[in-house]
This record gives structure tokens, sequence and C-alpha cells, in this order.
């Protein structure tokens, strides 16, 4: 039986690698696309909505299929050390390439914004972790002070060995569906996934693979939408710490994927990022962190706006990172469990049998 062996090896001929590269892998991408037939329903007006859950990568986020590449170009370059500053995801993603790479890894984290799952998996995998007392952009400059006079390799997506393998998603969904879907709703922080789609969709045009390109819908969280707002946002605010950005590094890059694909990059609420979070779960029974359901959240919005009109309508959603990074705010947004003595008598009354 023909098994998953891992992006690089899926995709190599579309990757800067060679003979030469150390392939580090852990069987990142081959992620489901979910169709969503009760959100579509719901949502009407004969939208077709699929789910890209990145939140079953090894990791159980997005991260992993550029942190394959980055981890193996650094070590084919001899790297010791690698580094990155995250809100998260990319350090859970290094510290666990860095592991079975066999080389050391430093993450230097916002103190305090961190997700429990994800903070919990940089520390098991062994990373040396500093939280910062400062947010994620002063972090992320802290981070390229230190590569850029020391000797540690980067891995936030400046390096664009991230950039490639992230890439790879947008090949999967066109090699699921035949062609590119008619949008592309992704959430927004520092911005390099945005960029990787859109390189990745254009590639596969170029070679003949699809016929179309999708117009690229990112969303922000409302309290860090720079991109929007066109300024940097000093002090940004949301409960999706995921994409809590203020100062995107691909923010360039993200506008052009924008214009050229004449799409949108808007914001949306706290409150609208949650009721689209529980409804895949109630709805679906797909369990993503917050700031991946800025996706939903994005096409529920524009949906009610009218802005899906042009023919077929299929609409994929990236939903970038699994449910149980994030636990606390799965517990805050559910009713509490009904605790009862271990009788009969009493479930039959907490079920109302
Ligand atoms: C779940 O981990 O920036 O726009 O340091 O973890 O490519 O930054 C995470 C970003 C969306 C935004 N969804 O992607 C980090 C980090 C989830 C994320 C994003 C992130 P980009």
């Amino acid at each position: 039986m023909a098994y998953w062996k891992g992006l690089i090896e899926e995709y190599r001929p579309y990757l800067p690698v060679t003979d030469k590269t150390p392939v580090i892998t852990l069987k990142e991408g081959d992620t489901p696309l979910l169709f969503g037939p009760r959100i579509s329903k719901k949502l009407g007006n004969g939208l077709k909505l699929f789910f890209k859950f990145e939140g079953l990568n090894p990791t159980g986020s997005f991260k992993d299929r550029g942190m394959t590449m980055a981890m193996s170009k650094a070590v084919e370059a001899g790297a010791k050390t690698v580094v990155c500053a995250s809100t998260g995801n990319t350090s859970a993603s290094a510290a666990a390439y860095a592991a079975h790479a066999g080389i050391a890894c430093a993450v230097f984290l916002p103190h305090g914004s961190i997700a429990l799952g994800k903070l919990a998996q940089s520390m098991i995998y062994g990373a040396k972790v500093l939280a910062v007392e400062g947010n994620f952009d002063q972090a992320l400059k802290l981070t390229r002070e230190l590569a850029d006079k020391y000797p540690v390799t980067m891995v936030n997506s400046n390096n664009p060995f991230r950039i490639e393998g992230q890439k790879t998603a947008a090949f999967e969904i066109v090699d699921t569906i035949g062609d590119a879907p008619e949008y592309h709703a992704i959430p927004v922080g520092n911005a390099g996934n945005i960029t990787a789609y859109w390189k990745g969709y254009k590639e596969y045009k170029e070679k003949g693979i699809s016929k179309s390109l999708p117009r690229m819908c990112g969303f922000q969280a409302a309290g860090a939408a720079p991109i929007v707002e066109k300024r940097v946002v000093e002090n940004p605010q949301t409960i999706a710490t995921a994409i809590k950005i203020g100062n995107p590094f691909s923010w360039k890059k993200a506008e052009a994927a924008r214009d050229e694909s004449k799409g949108l990059i808007e914001a949306v609420t706290d409150e609208e990022i949650l009721l689209a979070y529980e409804l895949l779960a109630s709805l679906e029974g797909i369990f993503c962190e917050p700031a991946s359901a800025a996706s939903l959240a994005g096409v529920i919005k524009k949906n009610q706006k009218g802005y899906f009109t042009e023919g077929e309508r299929r609409v994929v959603c990236t939903l970038t990172g699994h449910g149980l990074k994030d636990p606390d705010t799965a517990i805050l947004r559910s009713s509490k469990p009904t605790v009862i003595k271990p009788d009969m008598t009493e479930i039959l009354k907490a079920l109302k049998l």
C-alpha cells in the first residue's frame, strides 16, 4: 500500500531540495479537506464550504509544513541551533522538528499570551523556552537581532523555506478537488500563510495542473488588524492569541496576494470568531483553535453582505490549528459538566428521560 512520505518527498519537484538535503520529517501534510454540509446549508446561497483541517499535522498546526523545509535546509547548512519568536504554534513545531533533527532550539514567547497546549508542547519537546515580558512583535524583533549577530538559524516565516513548505497545502487542495476553489479564506497573523497559499496556487496554475485561481480572503482579528487599518498596531488585543500580531512580517506580500487575486483582507471581532469556532465543533465535529475560526467567521460575515455572487461558489477555509491547543477557551465557552451522584435516578433526571 502506498503511504504518505511527508510533503518534501511527495512534492519534491516543487521544492528547493537536492539529493544532499537531509529530509527532516514527521510525515506532515496530507491533511483532510472536509466538506461541511451543515454549515453550508446554514449559510445558504449555494455556498459549498470545505475545511482544510491543518490541526491534524504532527504538532497540531500548519506550521509543520514550513518547519520540515526550514529544518531540513538548516541541517543541510550545518546549523546547530534554531530560534524563533512565536505566538505558540511556530515554537511548538520548531521544538518538535529540532528534537527530531537532534539539534538545539530556543523559542521566544510573549509571556502570558500563549495557549496552554502550545506552551506544554515547546516545553516537553525540550526547547529552551524564554517568556519575554512583551508582545510577539517585540519578541520577533529581538529574535531577528539575535540571529543577525550570533550563529543561530531563524525559522520564523522570514525564512523563505517556511513559505516553500507551506505552499503545499494549496497543492493538496487542488489535488483533492481537481482545480482551485473559487474562494480561499484564511486567518492572517504574521501573513506568511496567505503568502504561501497564493504562491502554491500560482505555481500549480503555471504548470497547468489547475485552470483557475481563487480569490484570497484573509481575515485578521479586529483588535489586531494592522493590514486592514493600514498601520502598525502597538498593543494588539484578541482572544485568538495565535494571531495577536500588530506588525506582520509578510505585510506587503499579503497585500500582493489580496490584490493579485482580487480578494480582500478584512477584520472579524472576537465574538464572531468564537461563534464560528463553536459552529465548527457543534455542527461539523471539527475542533479547531480560535484563531483558525477567523476564516469561517469572515466567510459568514461576507456572505451576509452578499459578497459571494459569481458562478460556482466553492469556499475553502483553512483551519490552521487544533482545538486542543487551547483547552481554556473551549471550557470557557461551553456549559459546565453536570456533577451527579453515581445513581440512575440522577442520570435520568439530568437527561430528562
Ligand atoms: C493557528 O506561531 O505566528 O499569517 O508564531 O498559529 O502565517 O502568521 C502563528 C500564526 C493562523 C497566522 N492560525 O498565520 C506563530 C504564529 C494559527 C496560527 C496563524 C497562526 P500567519
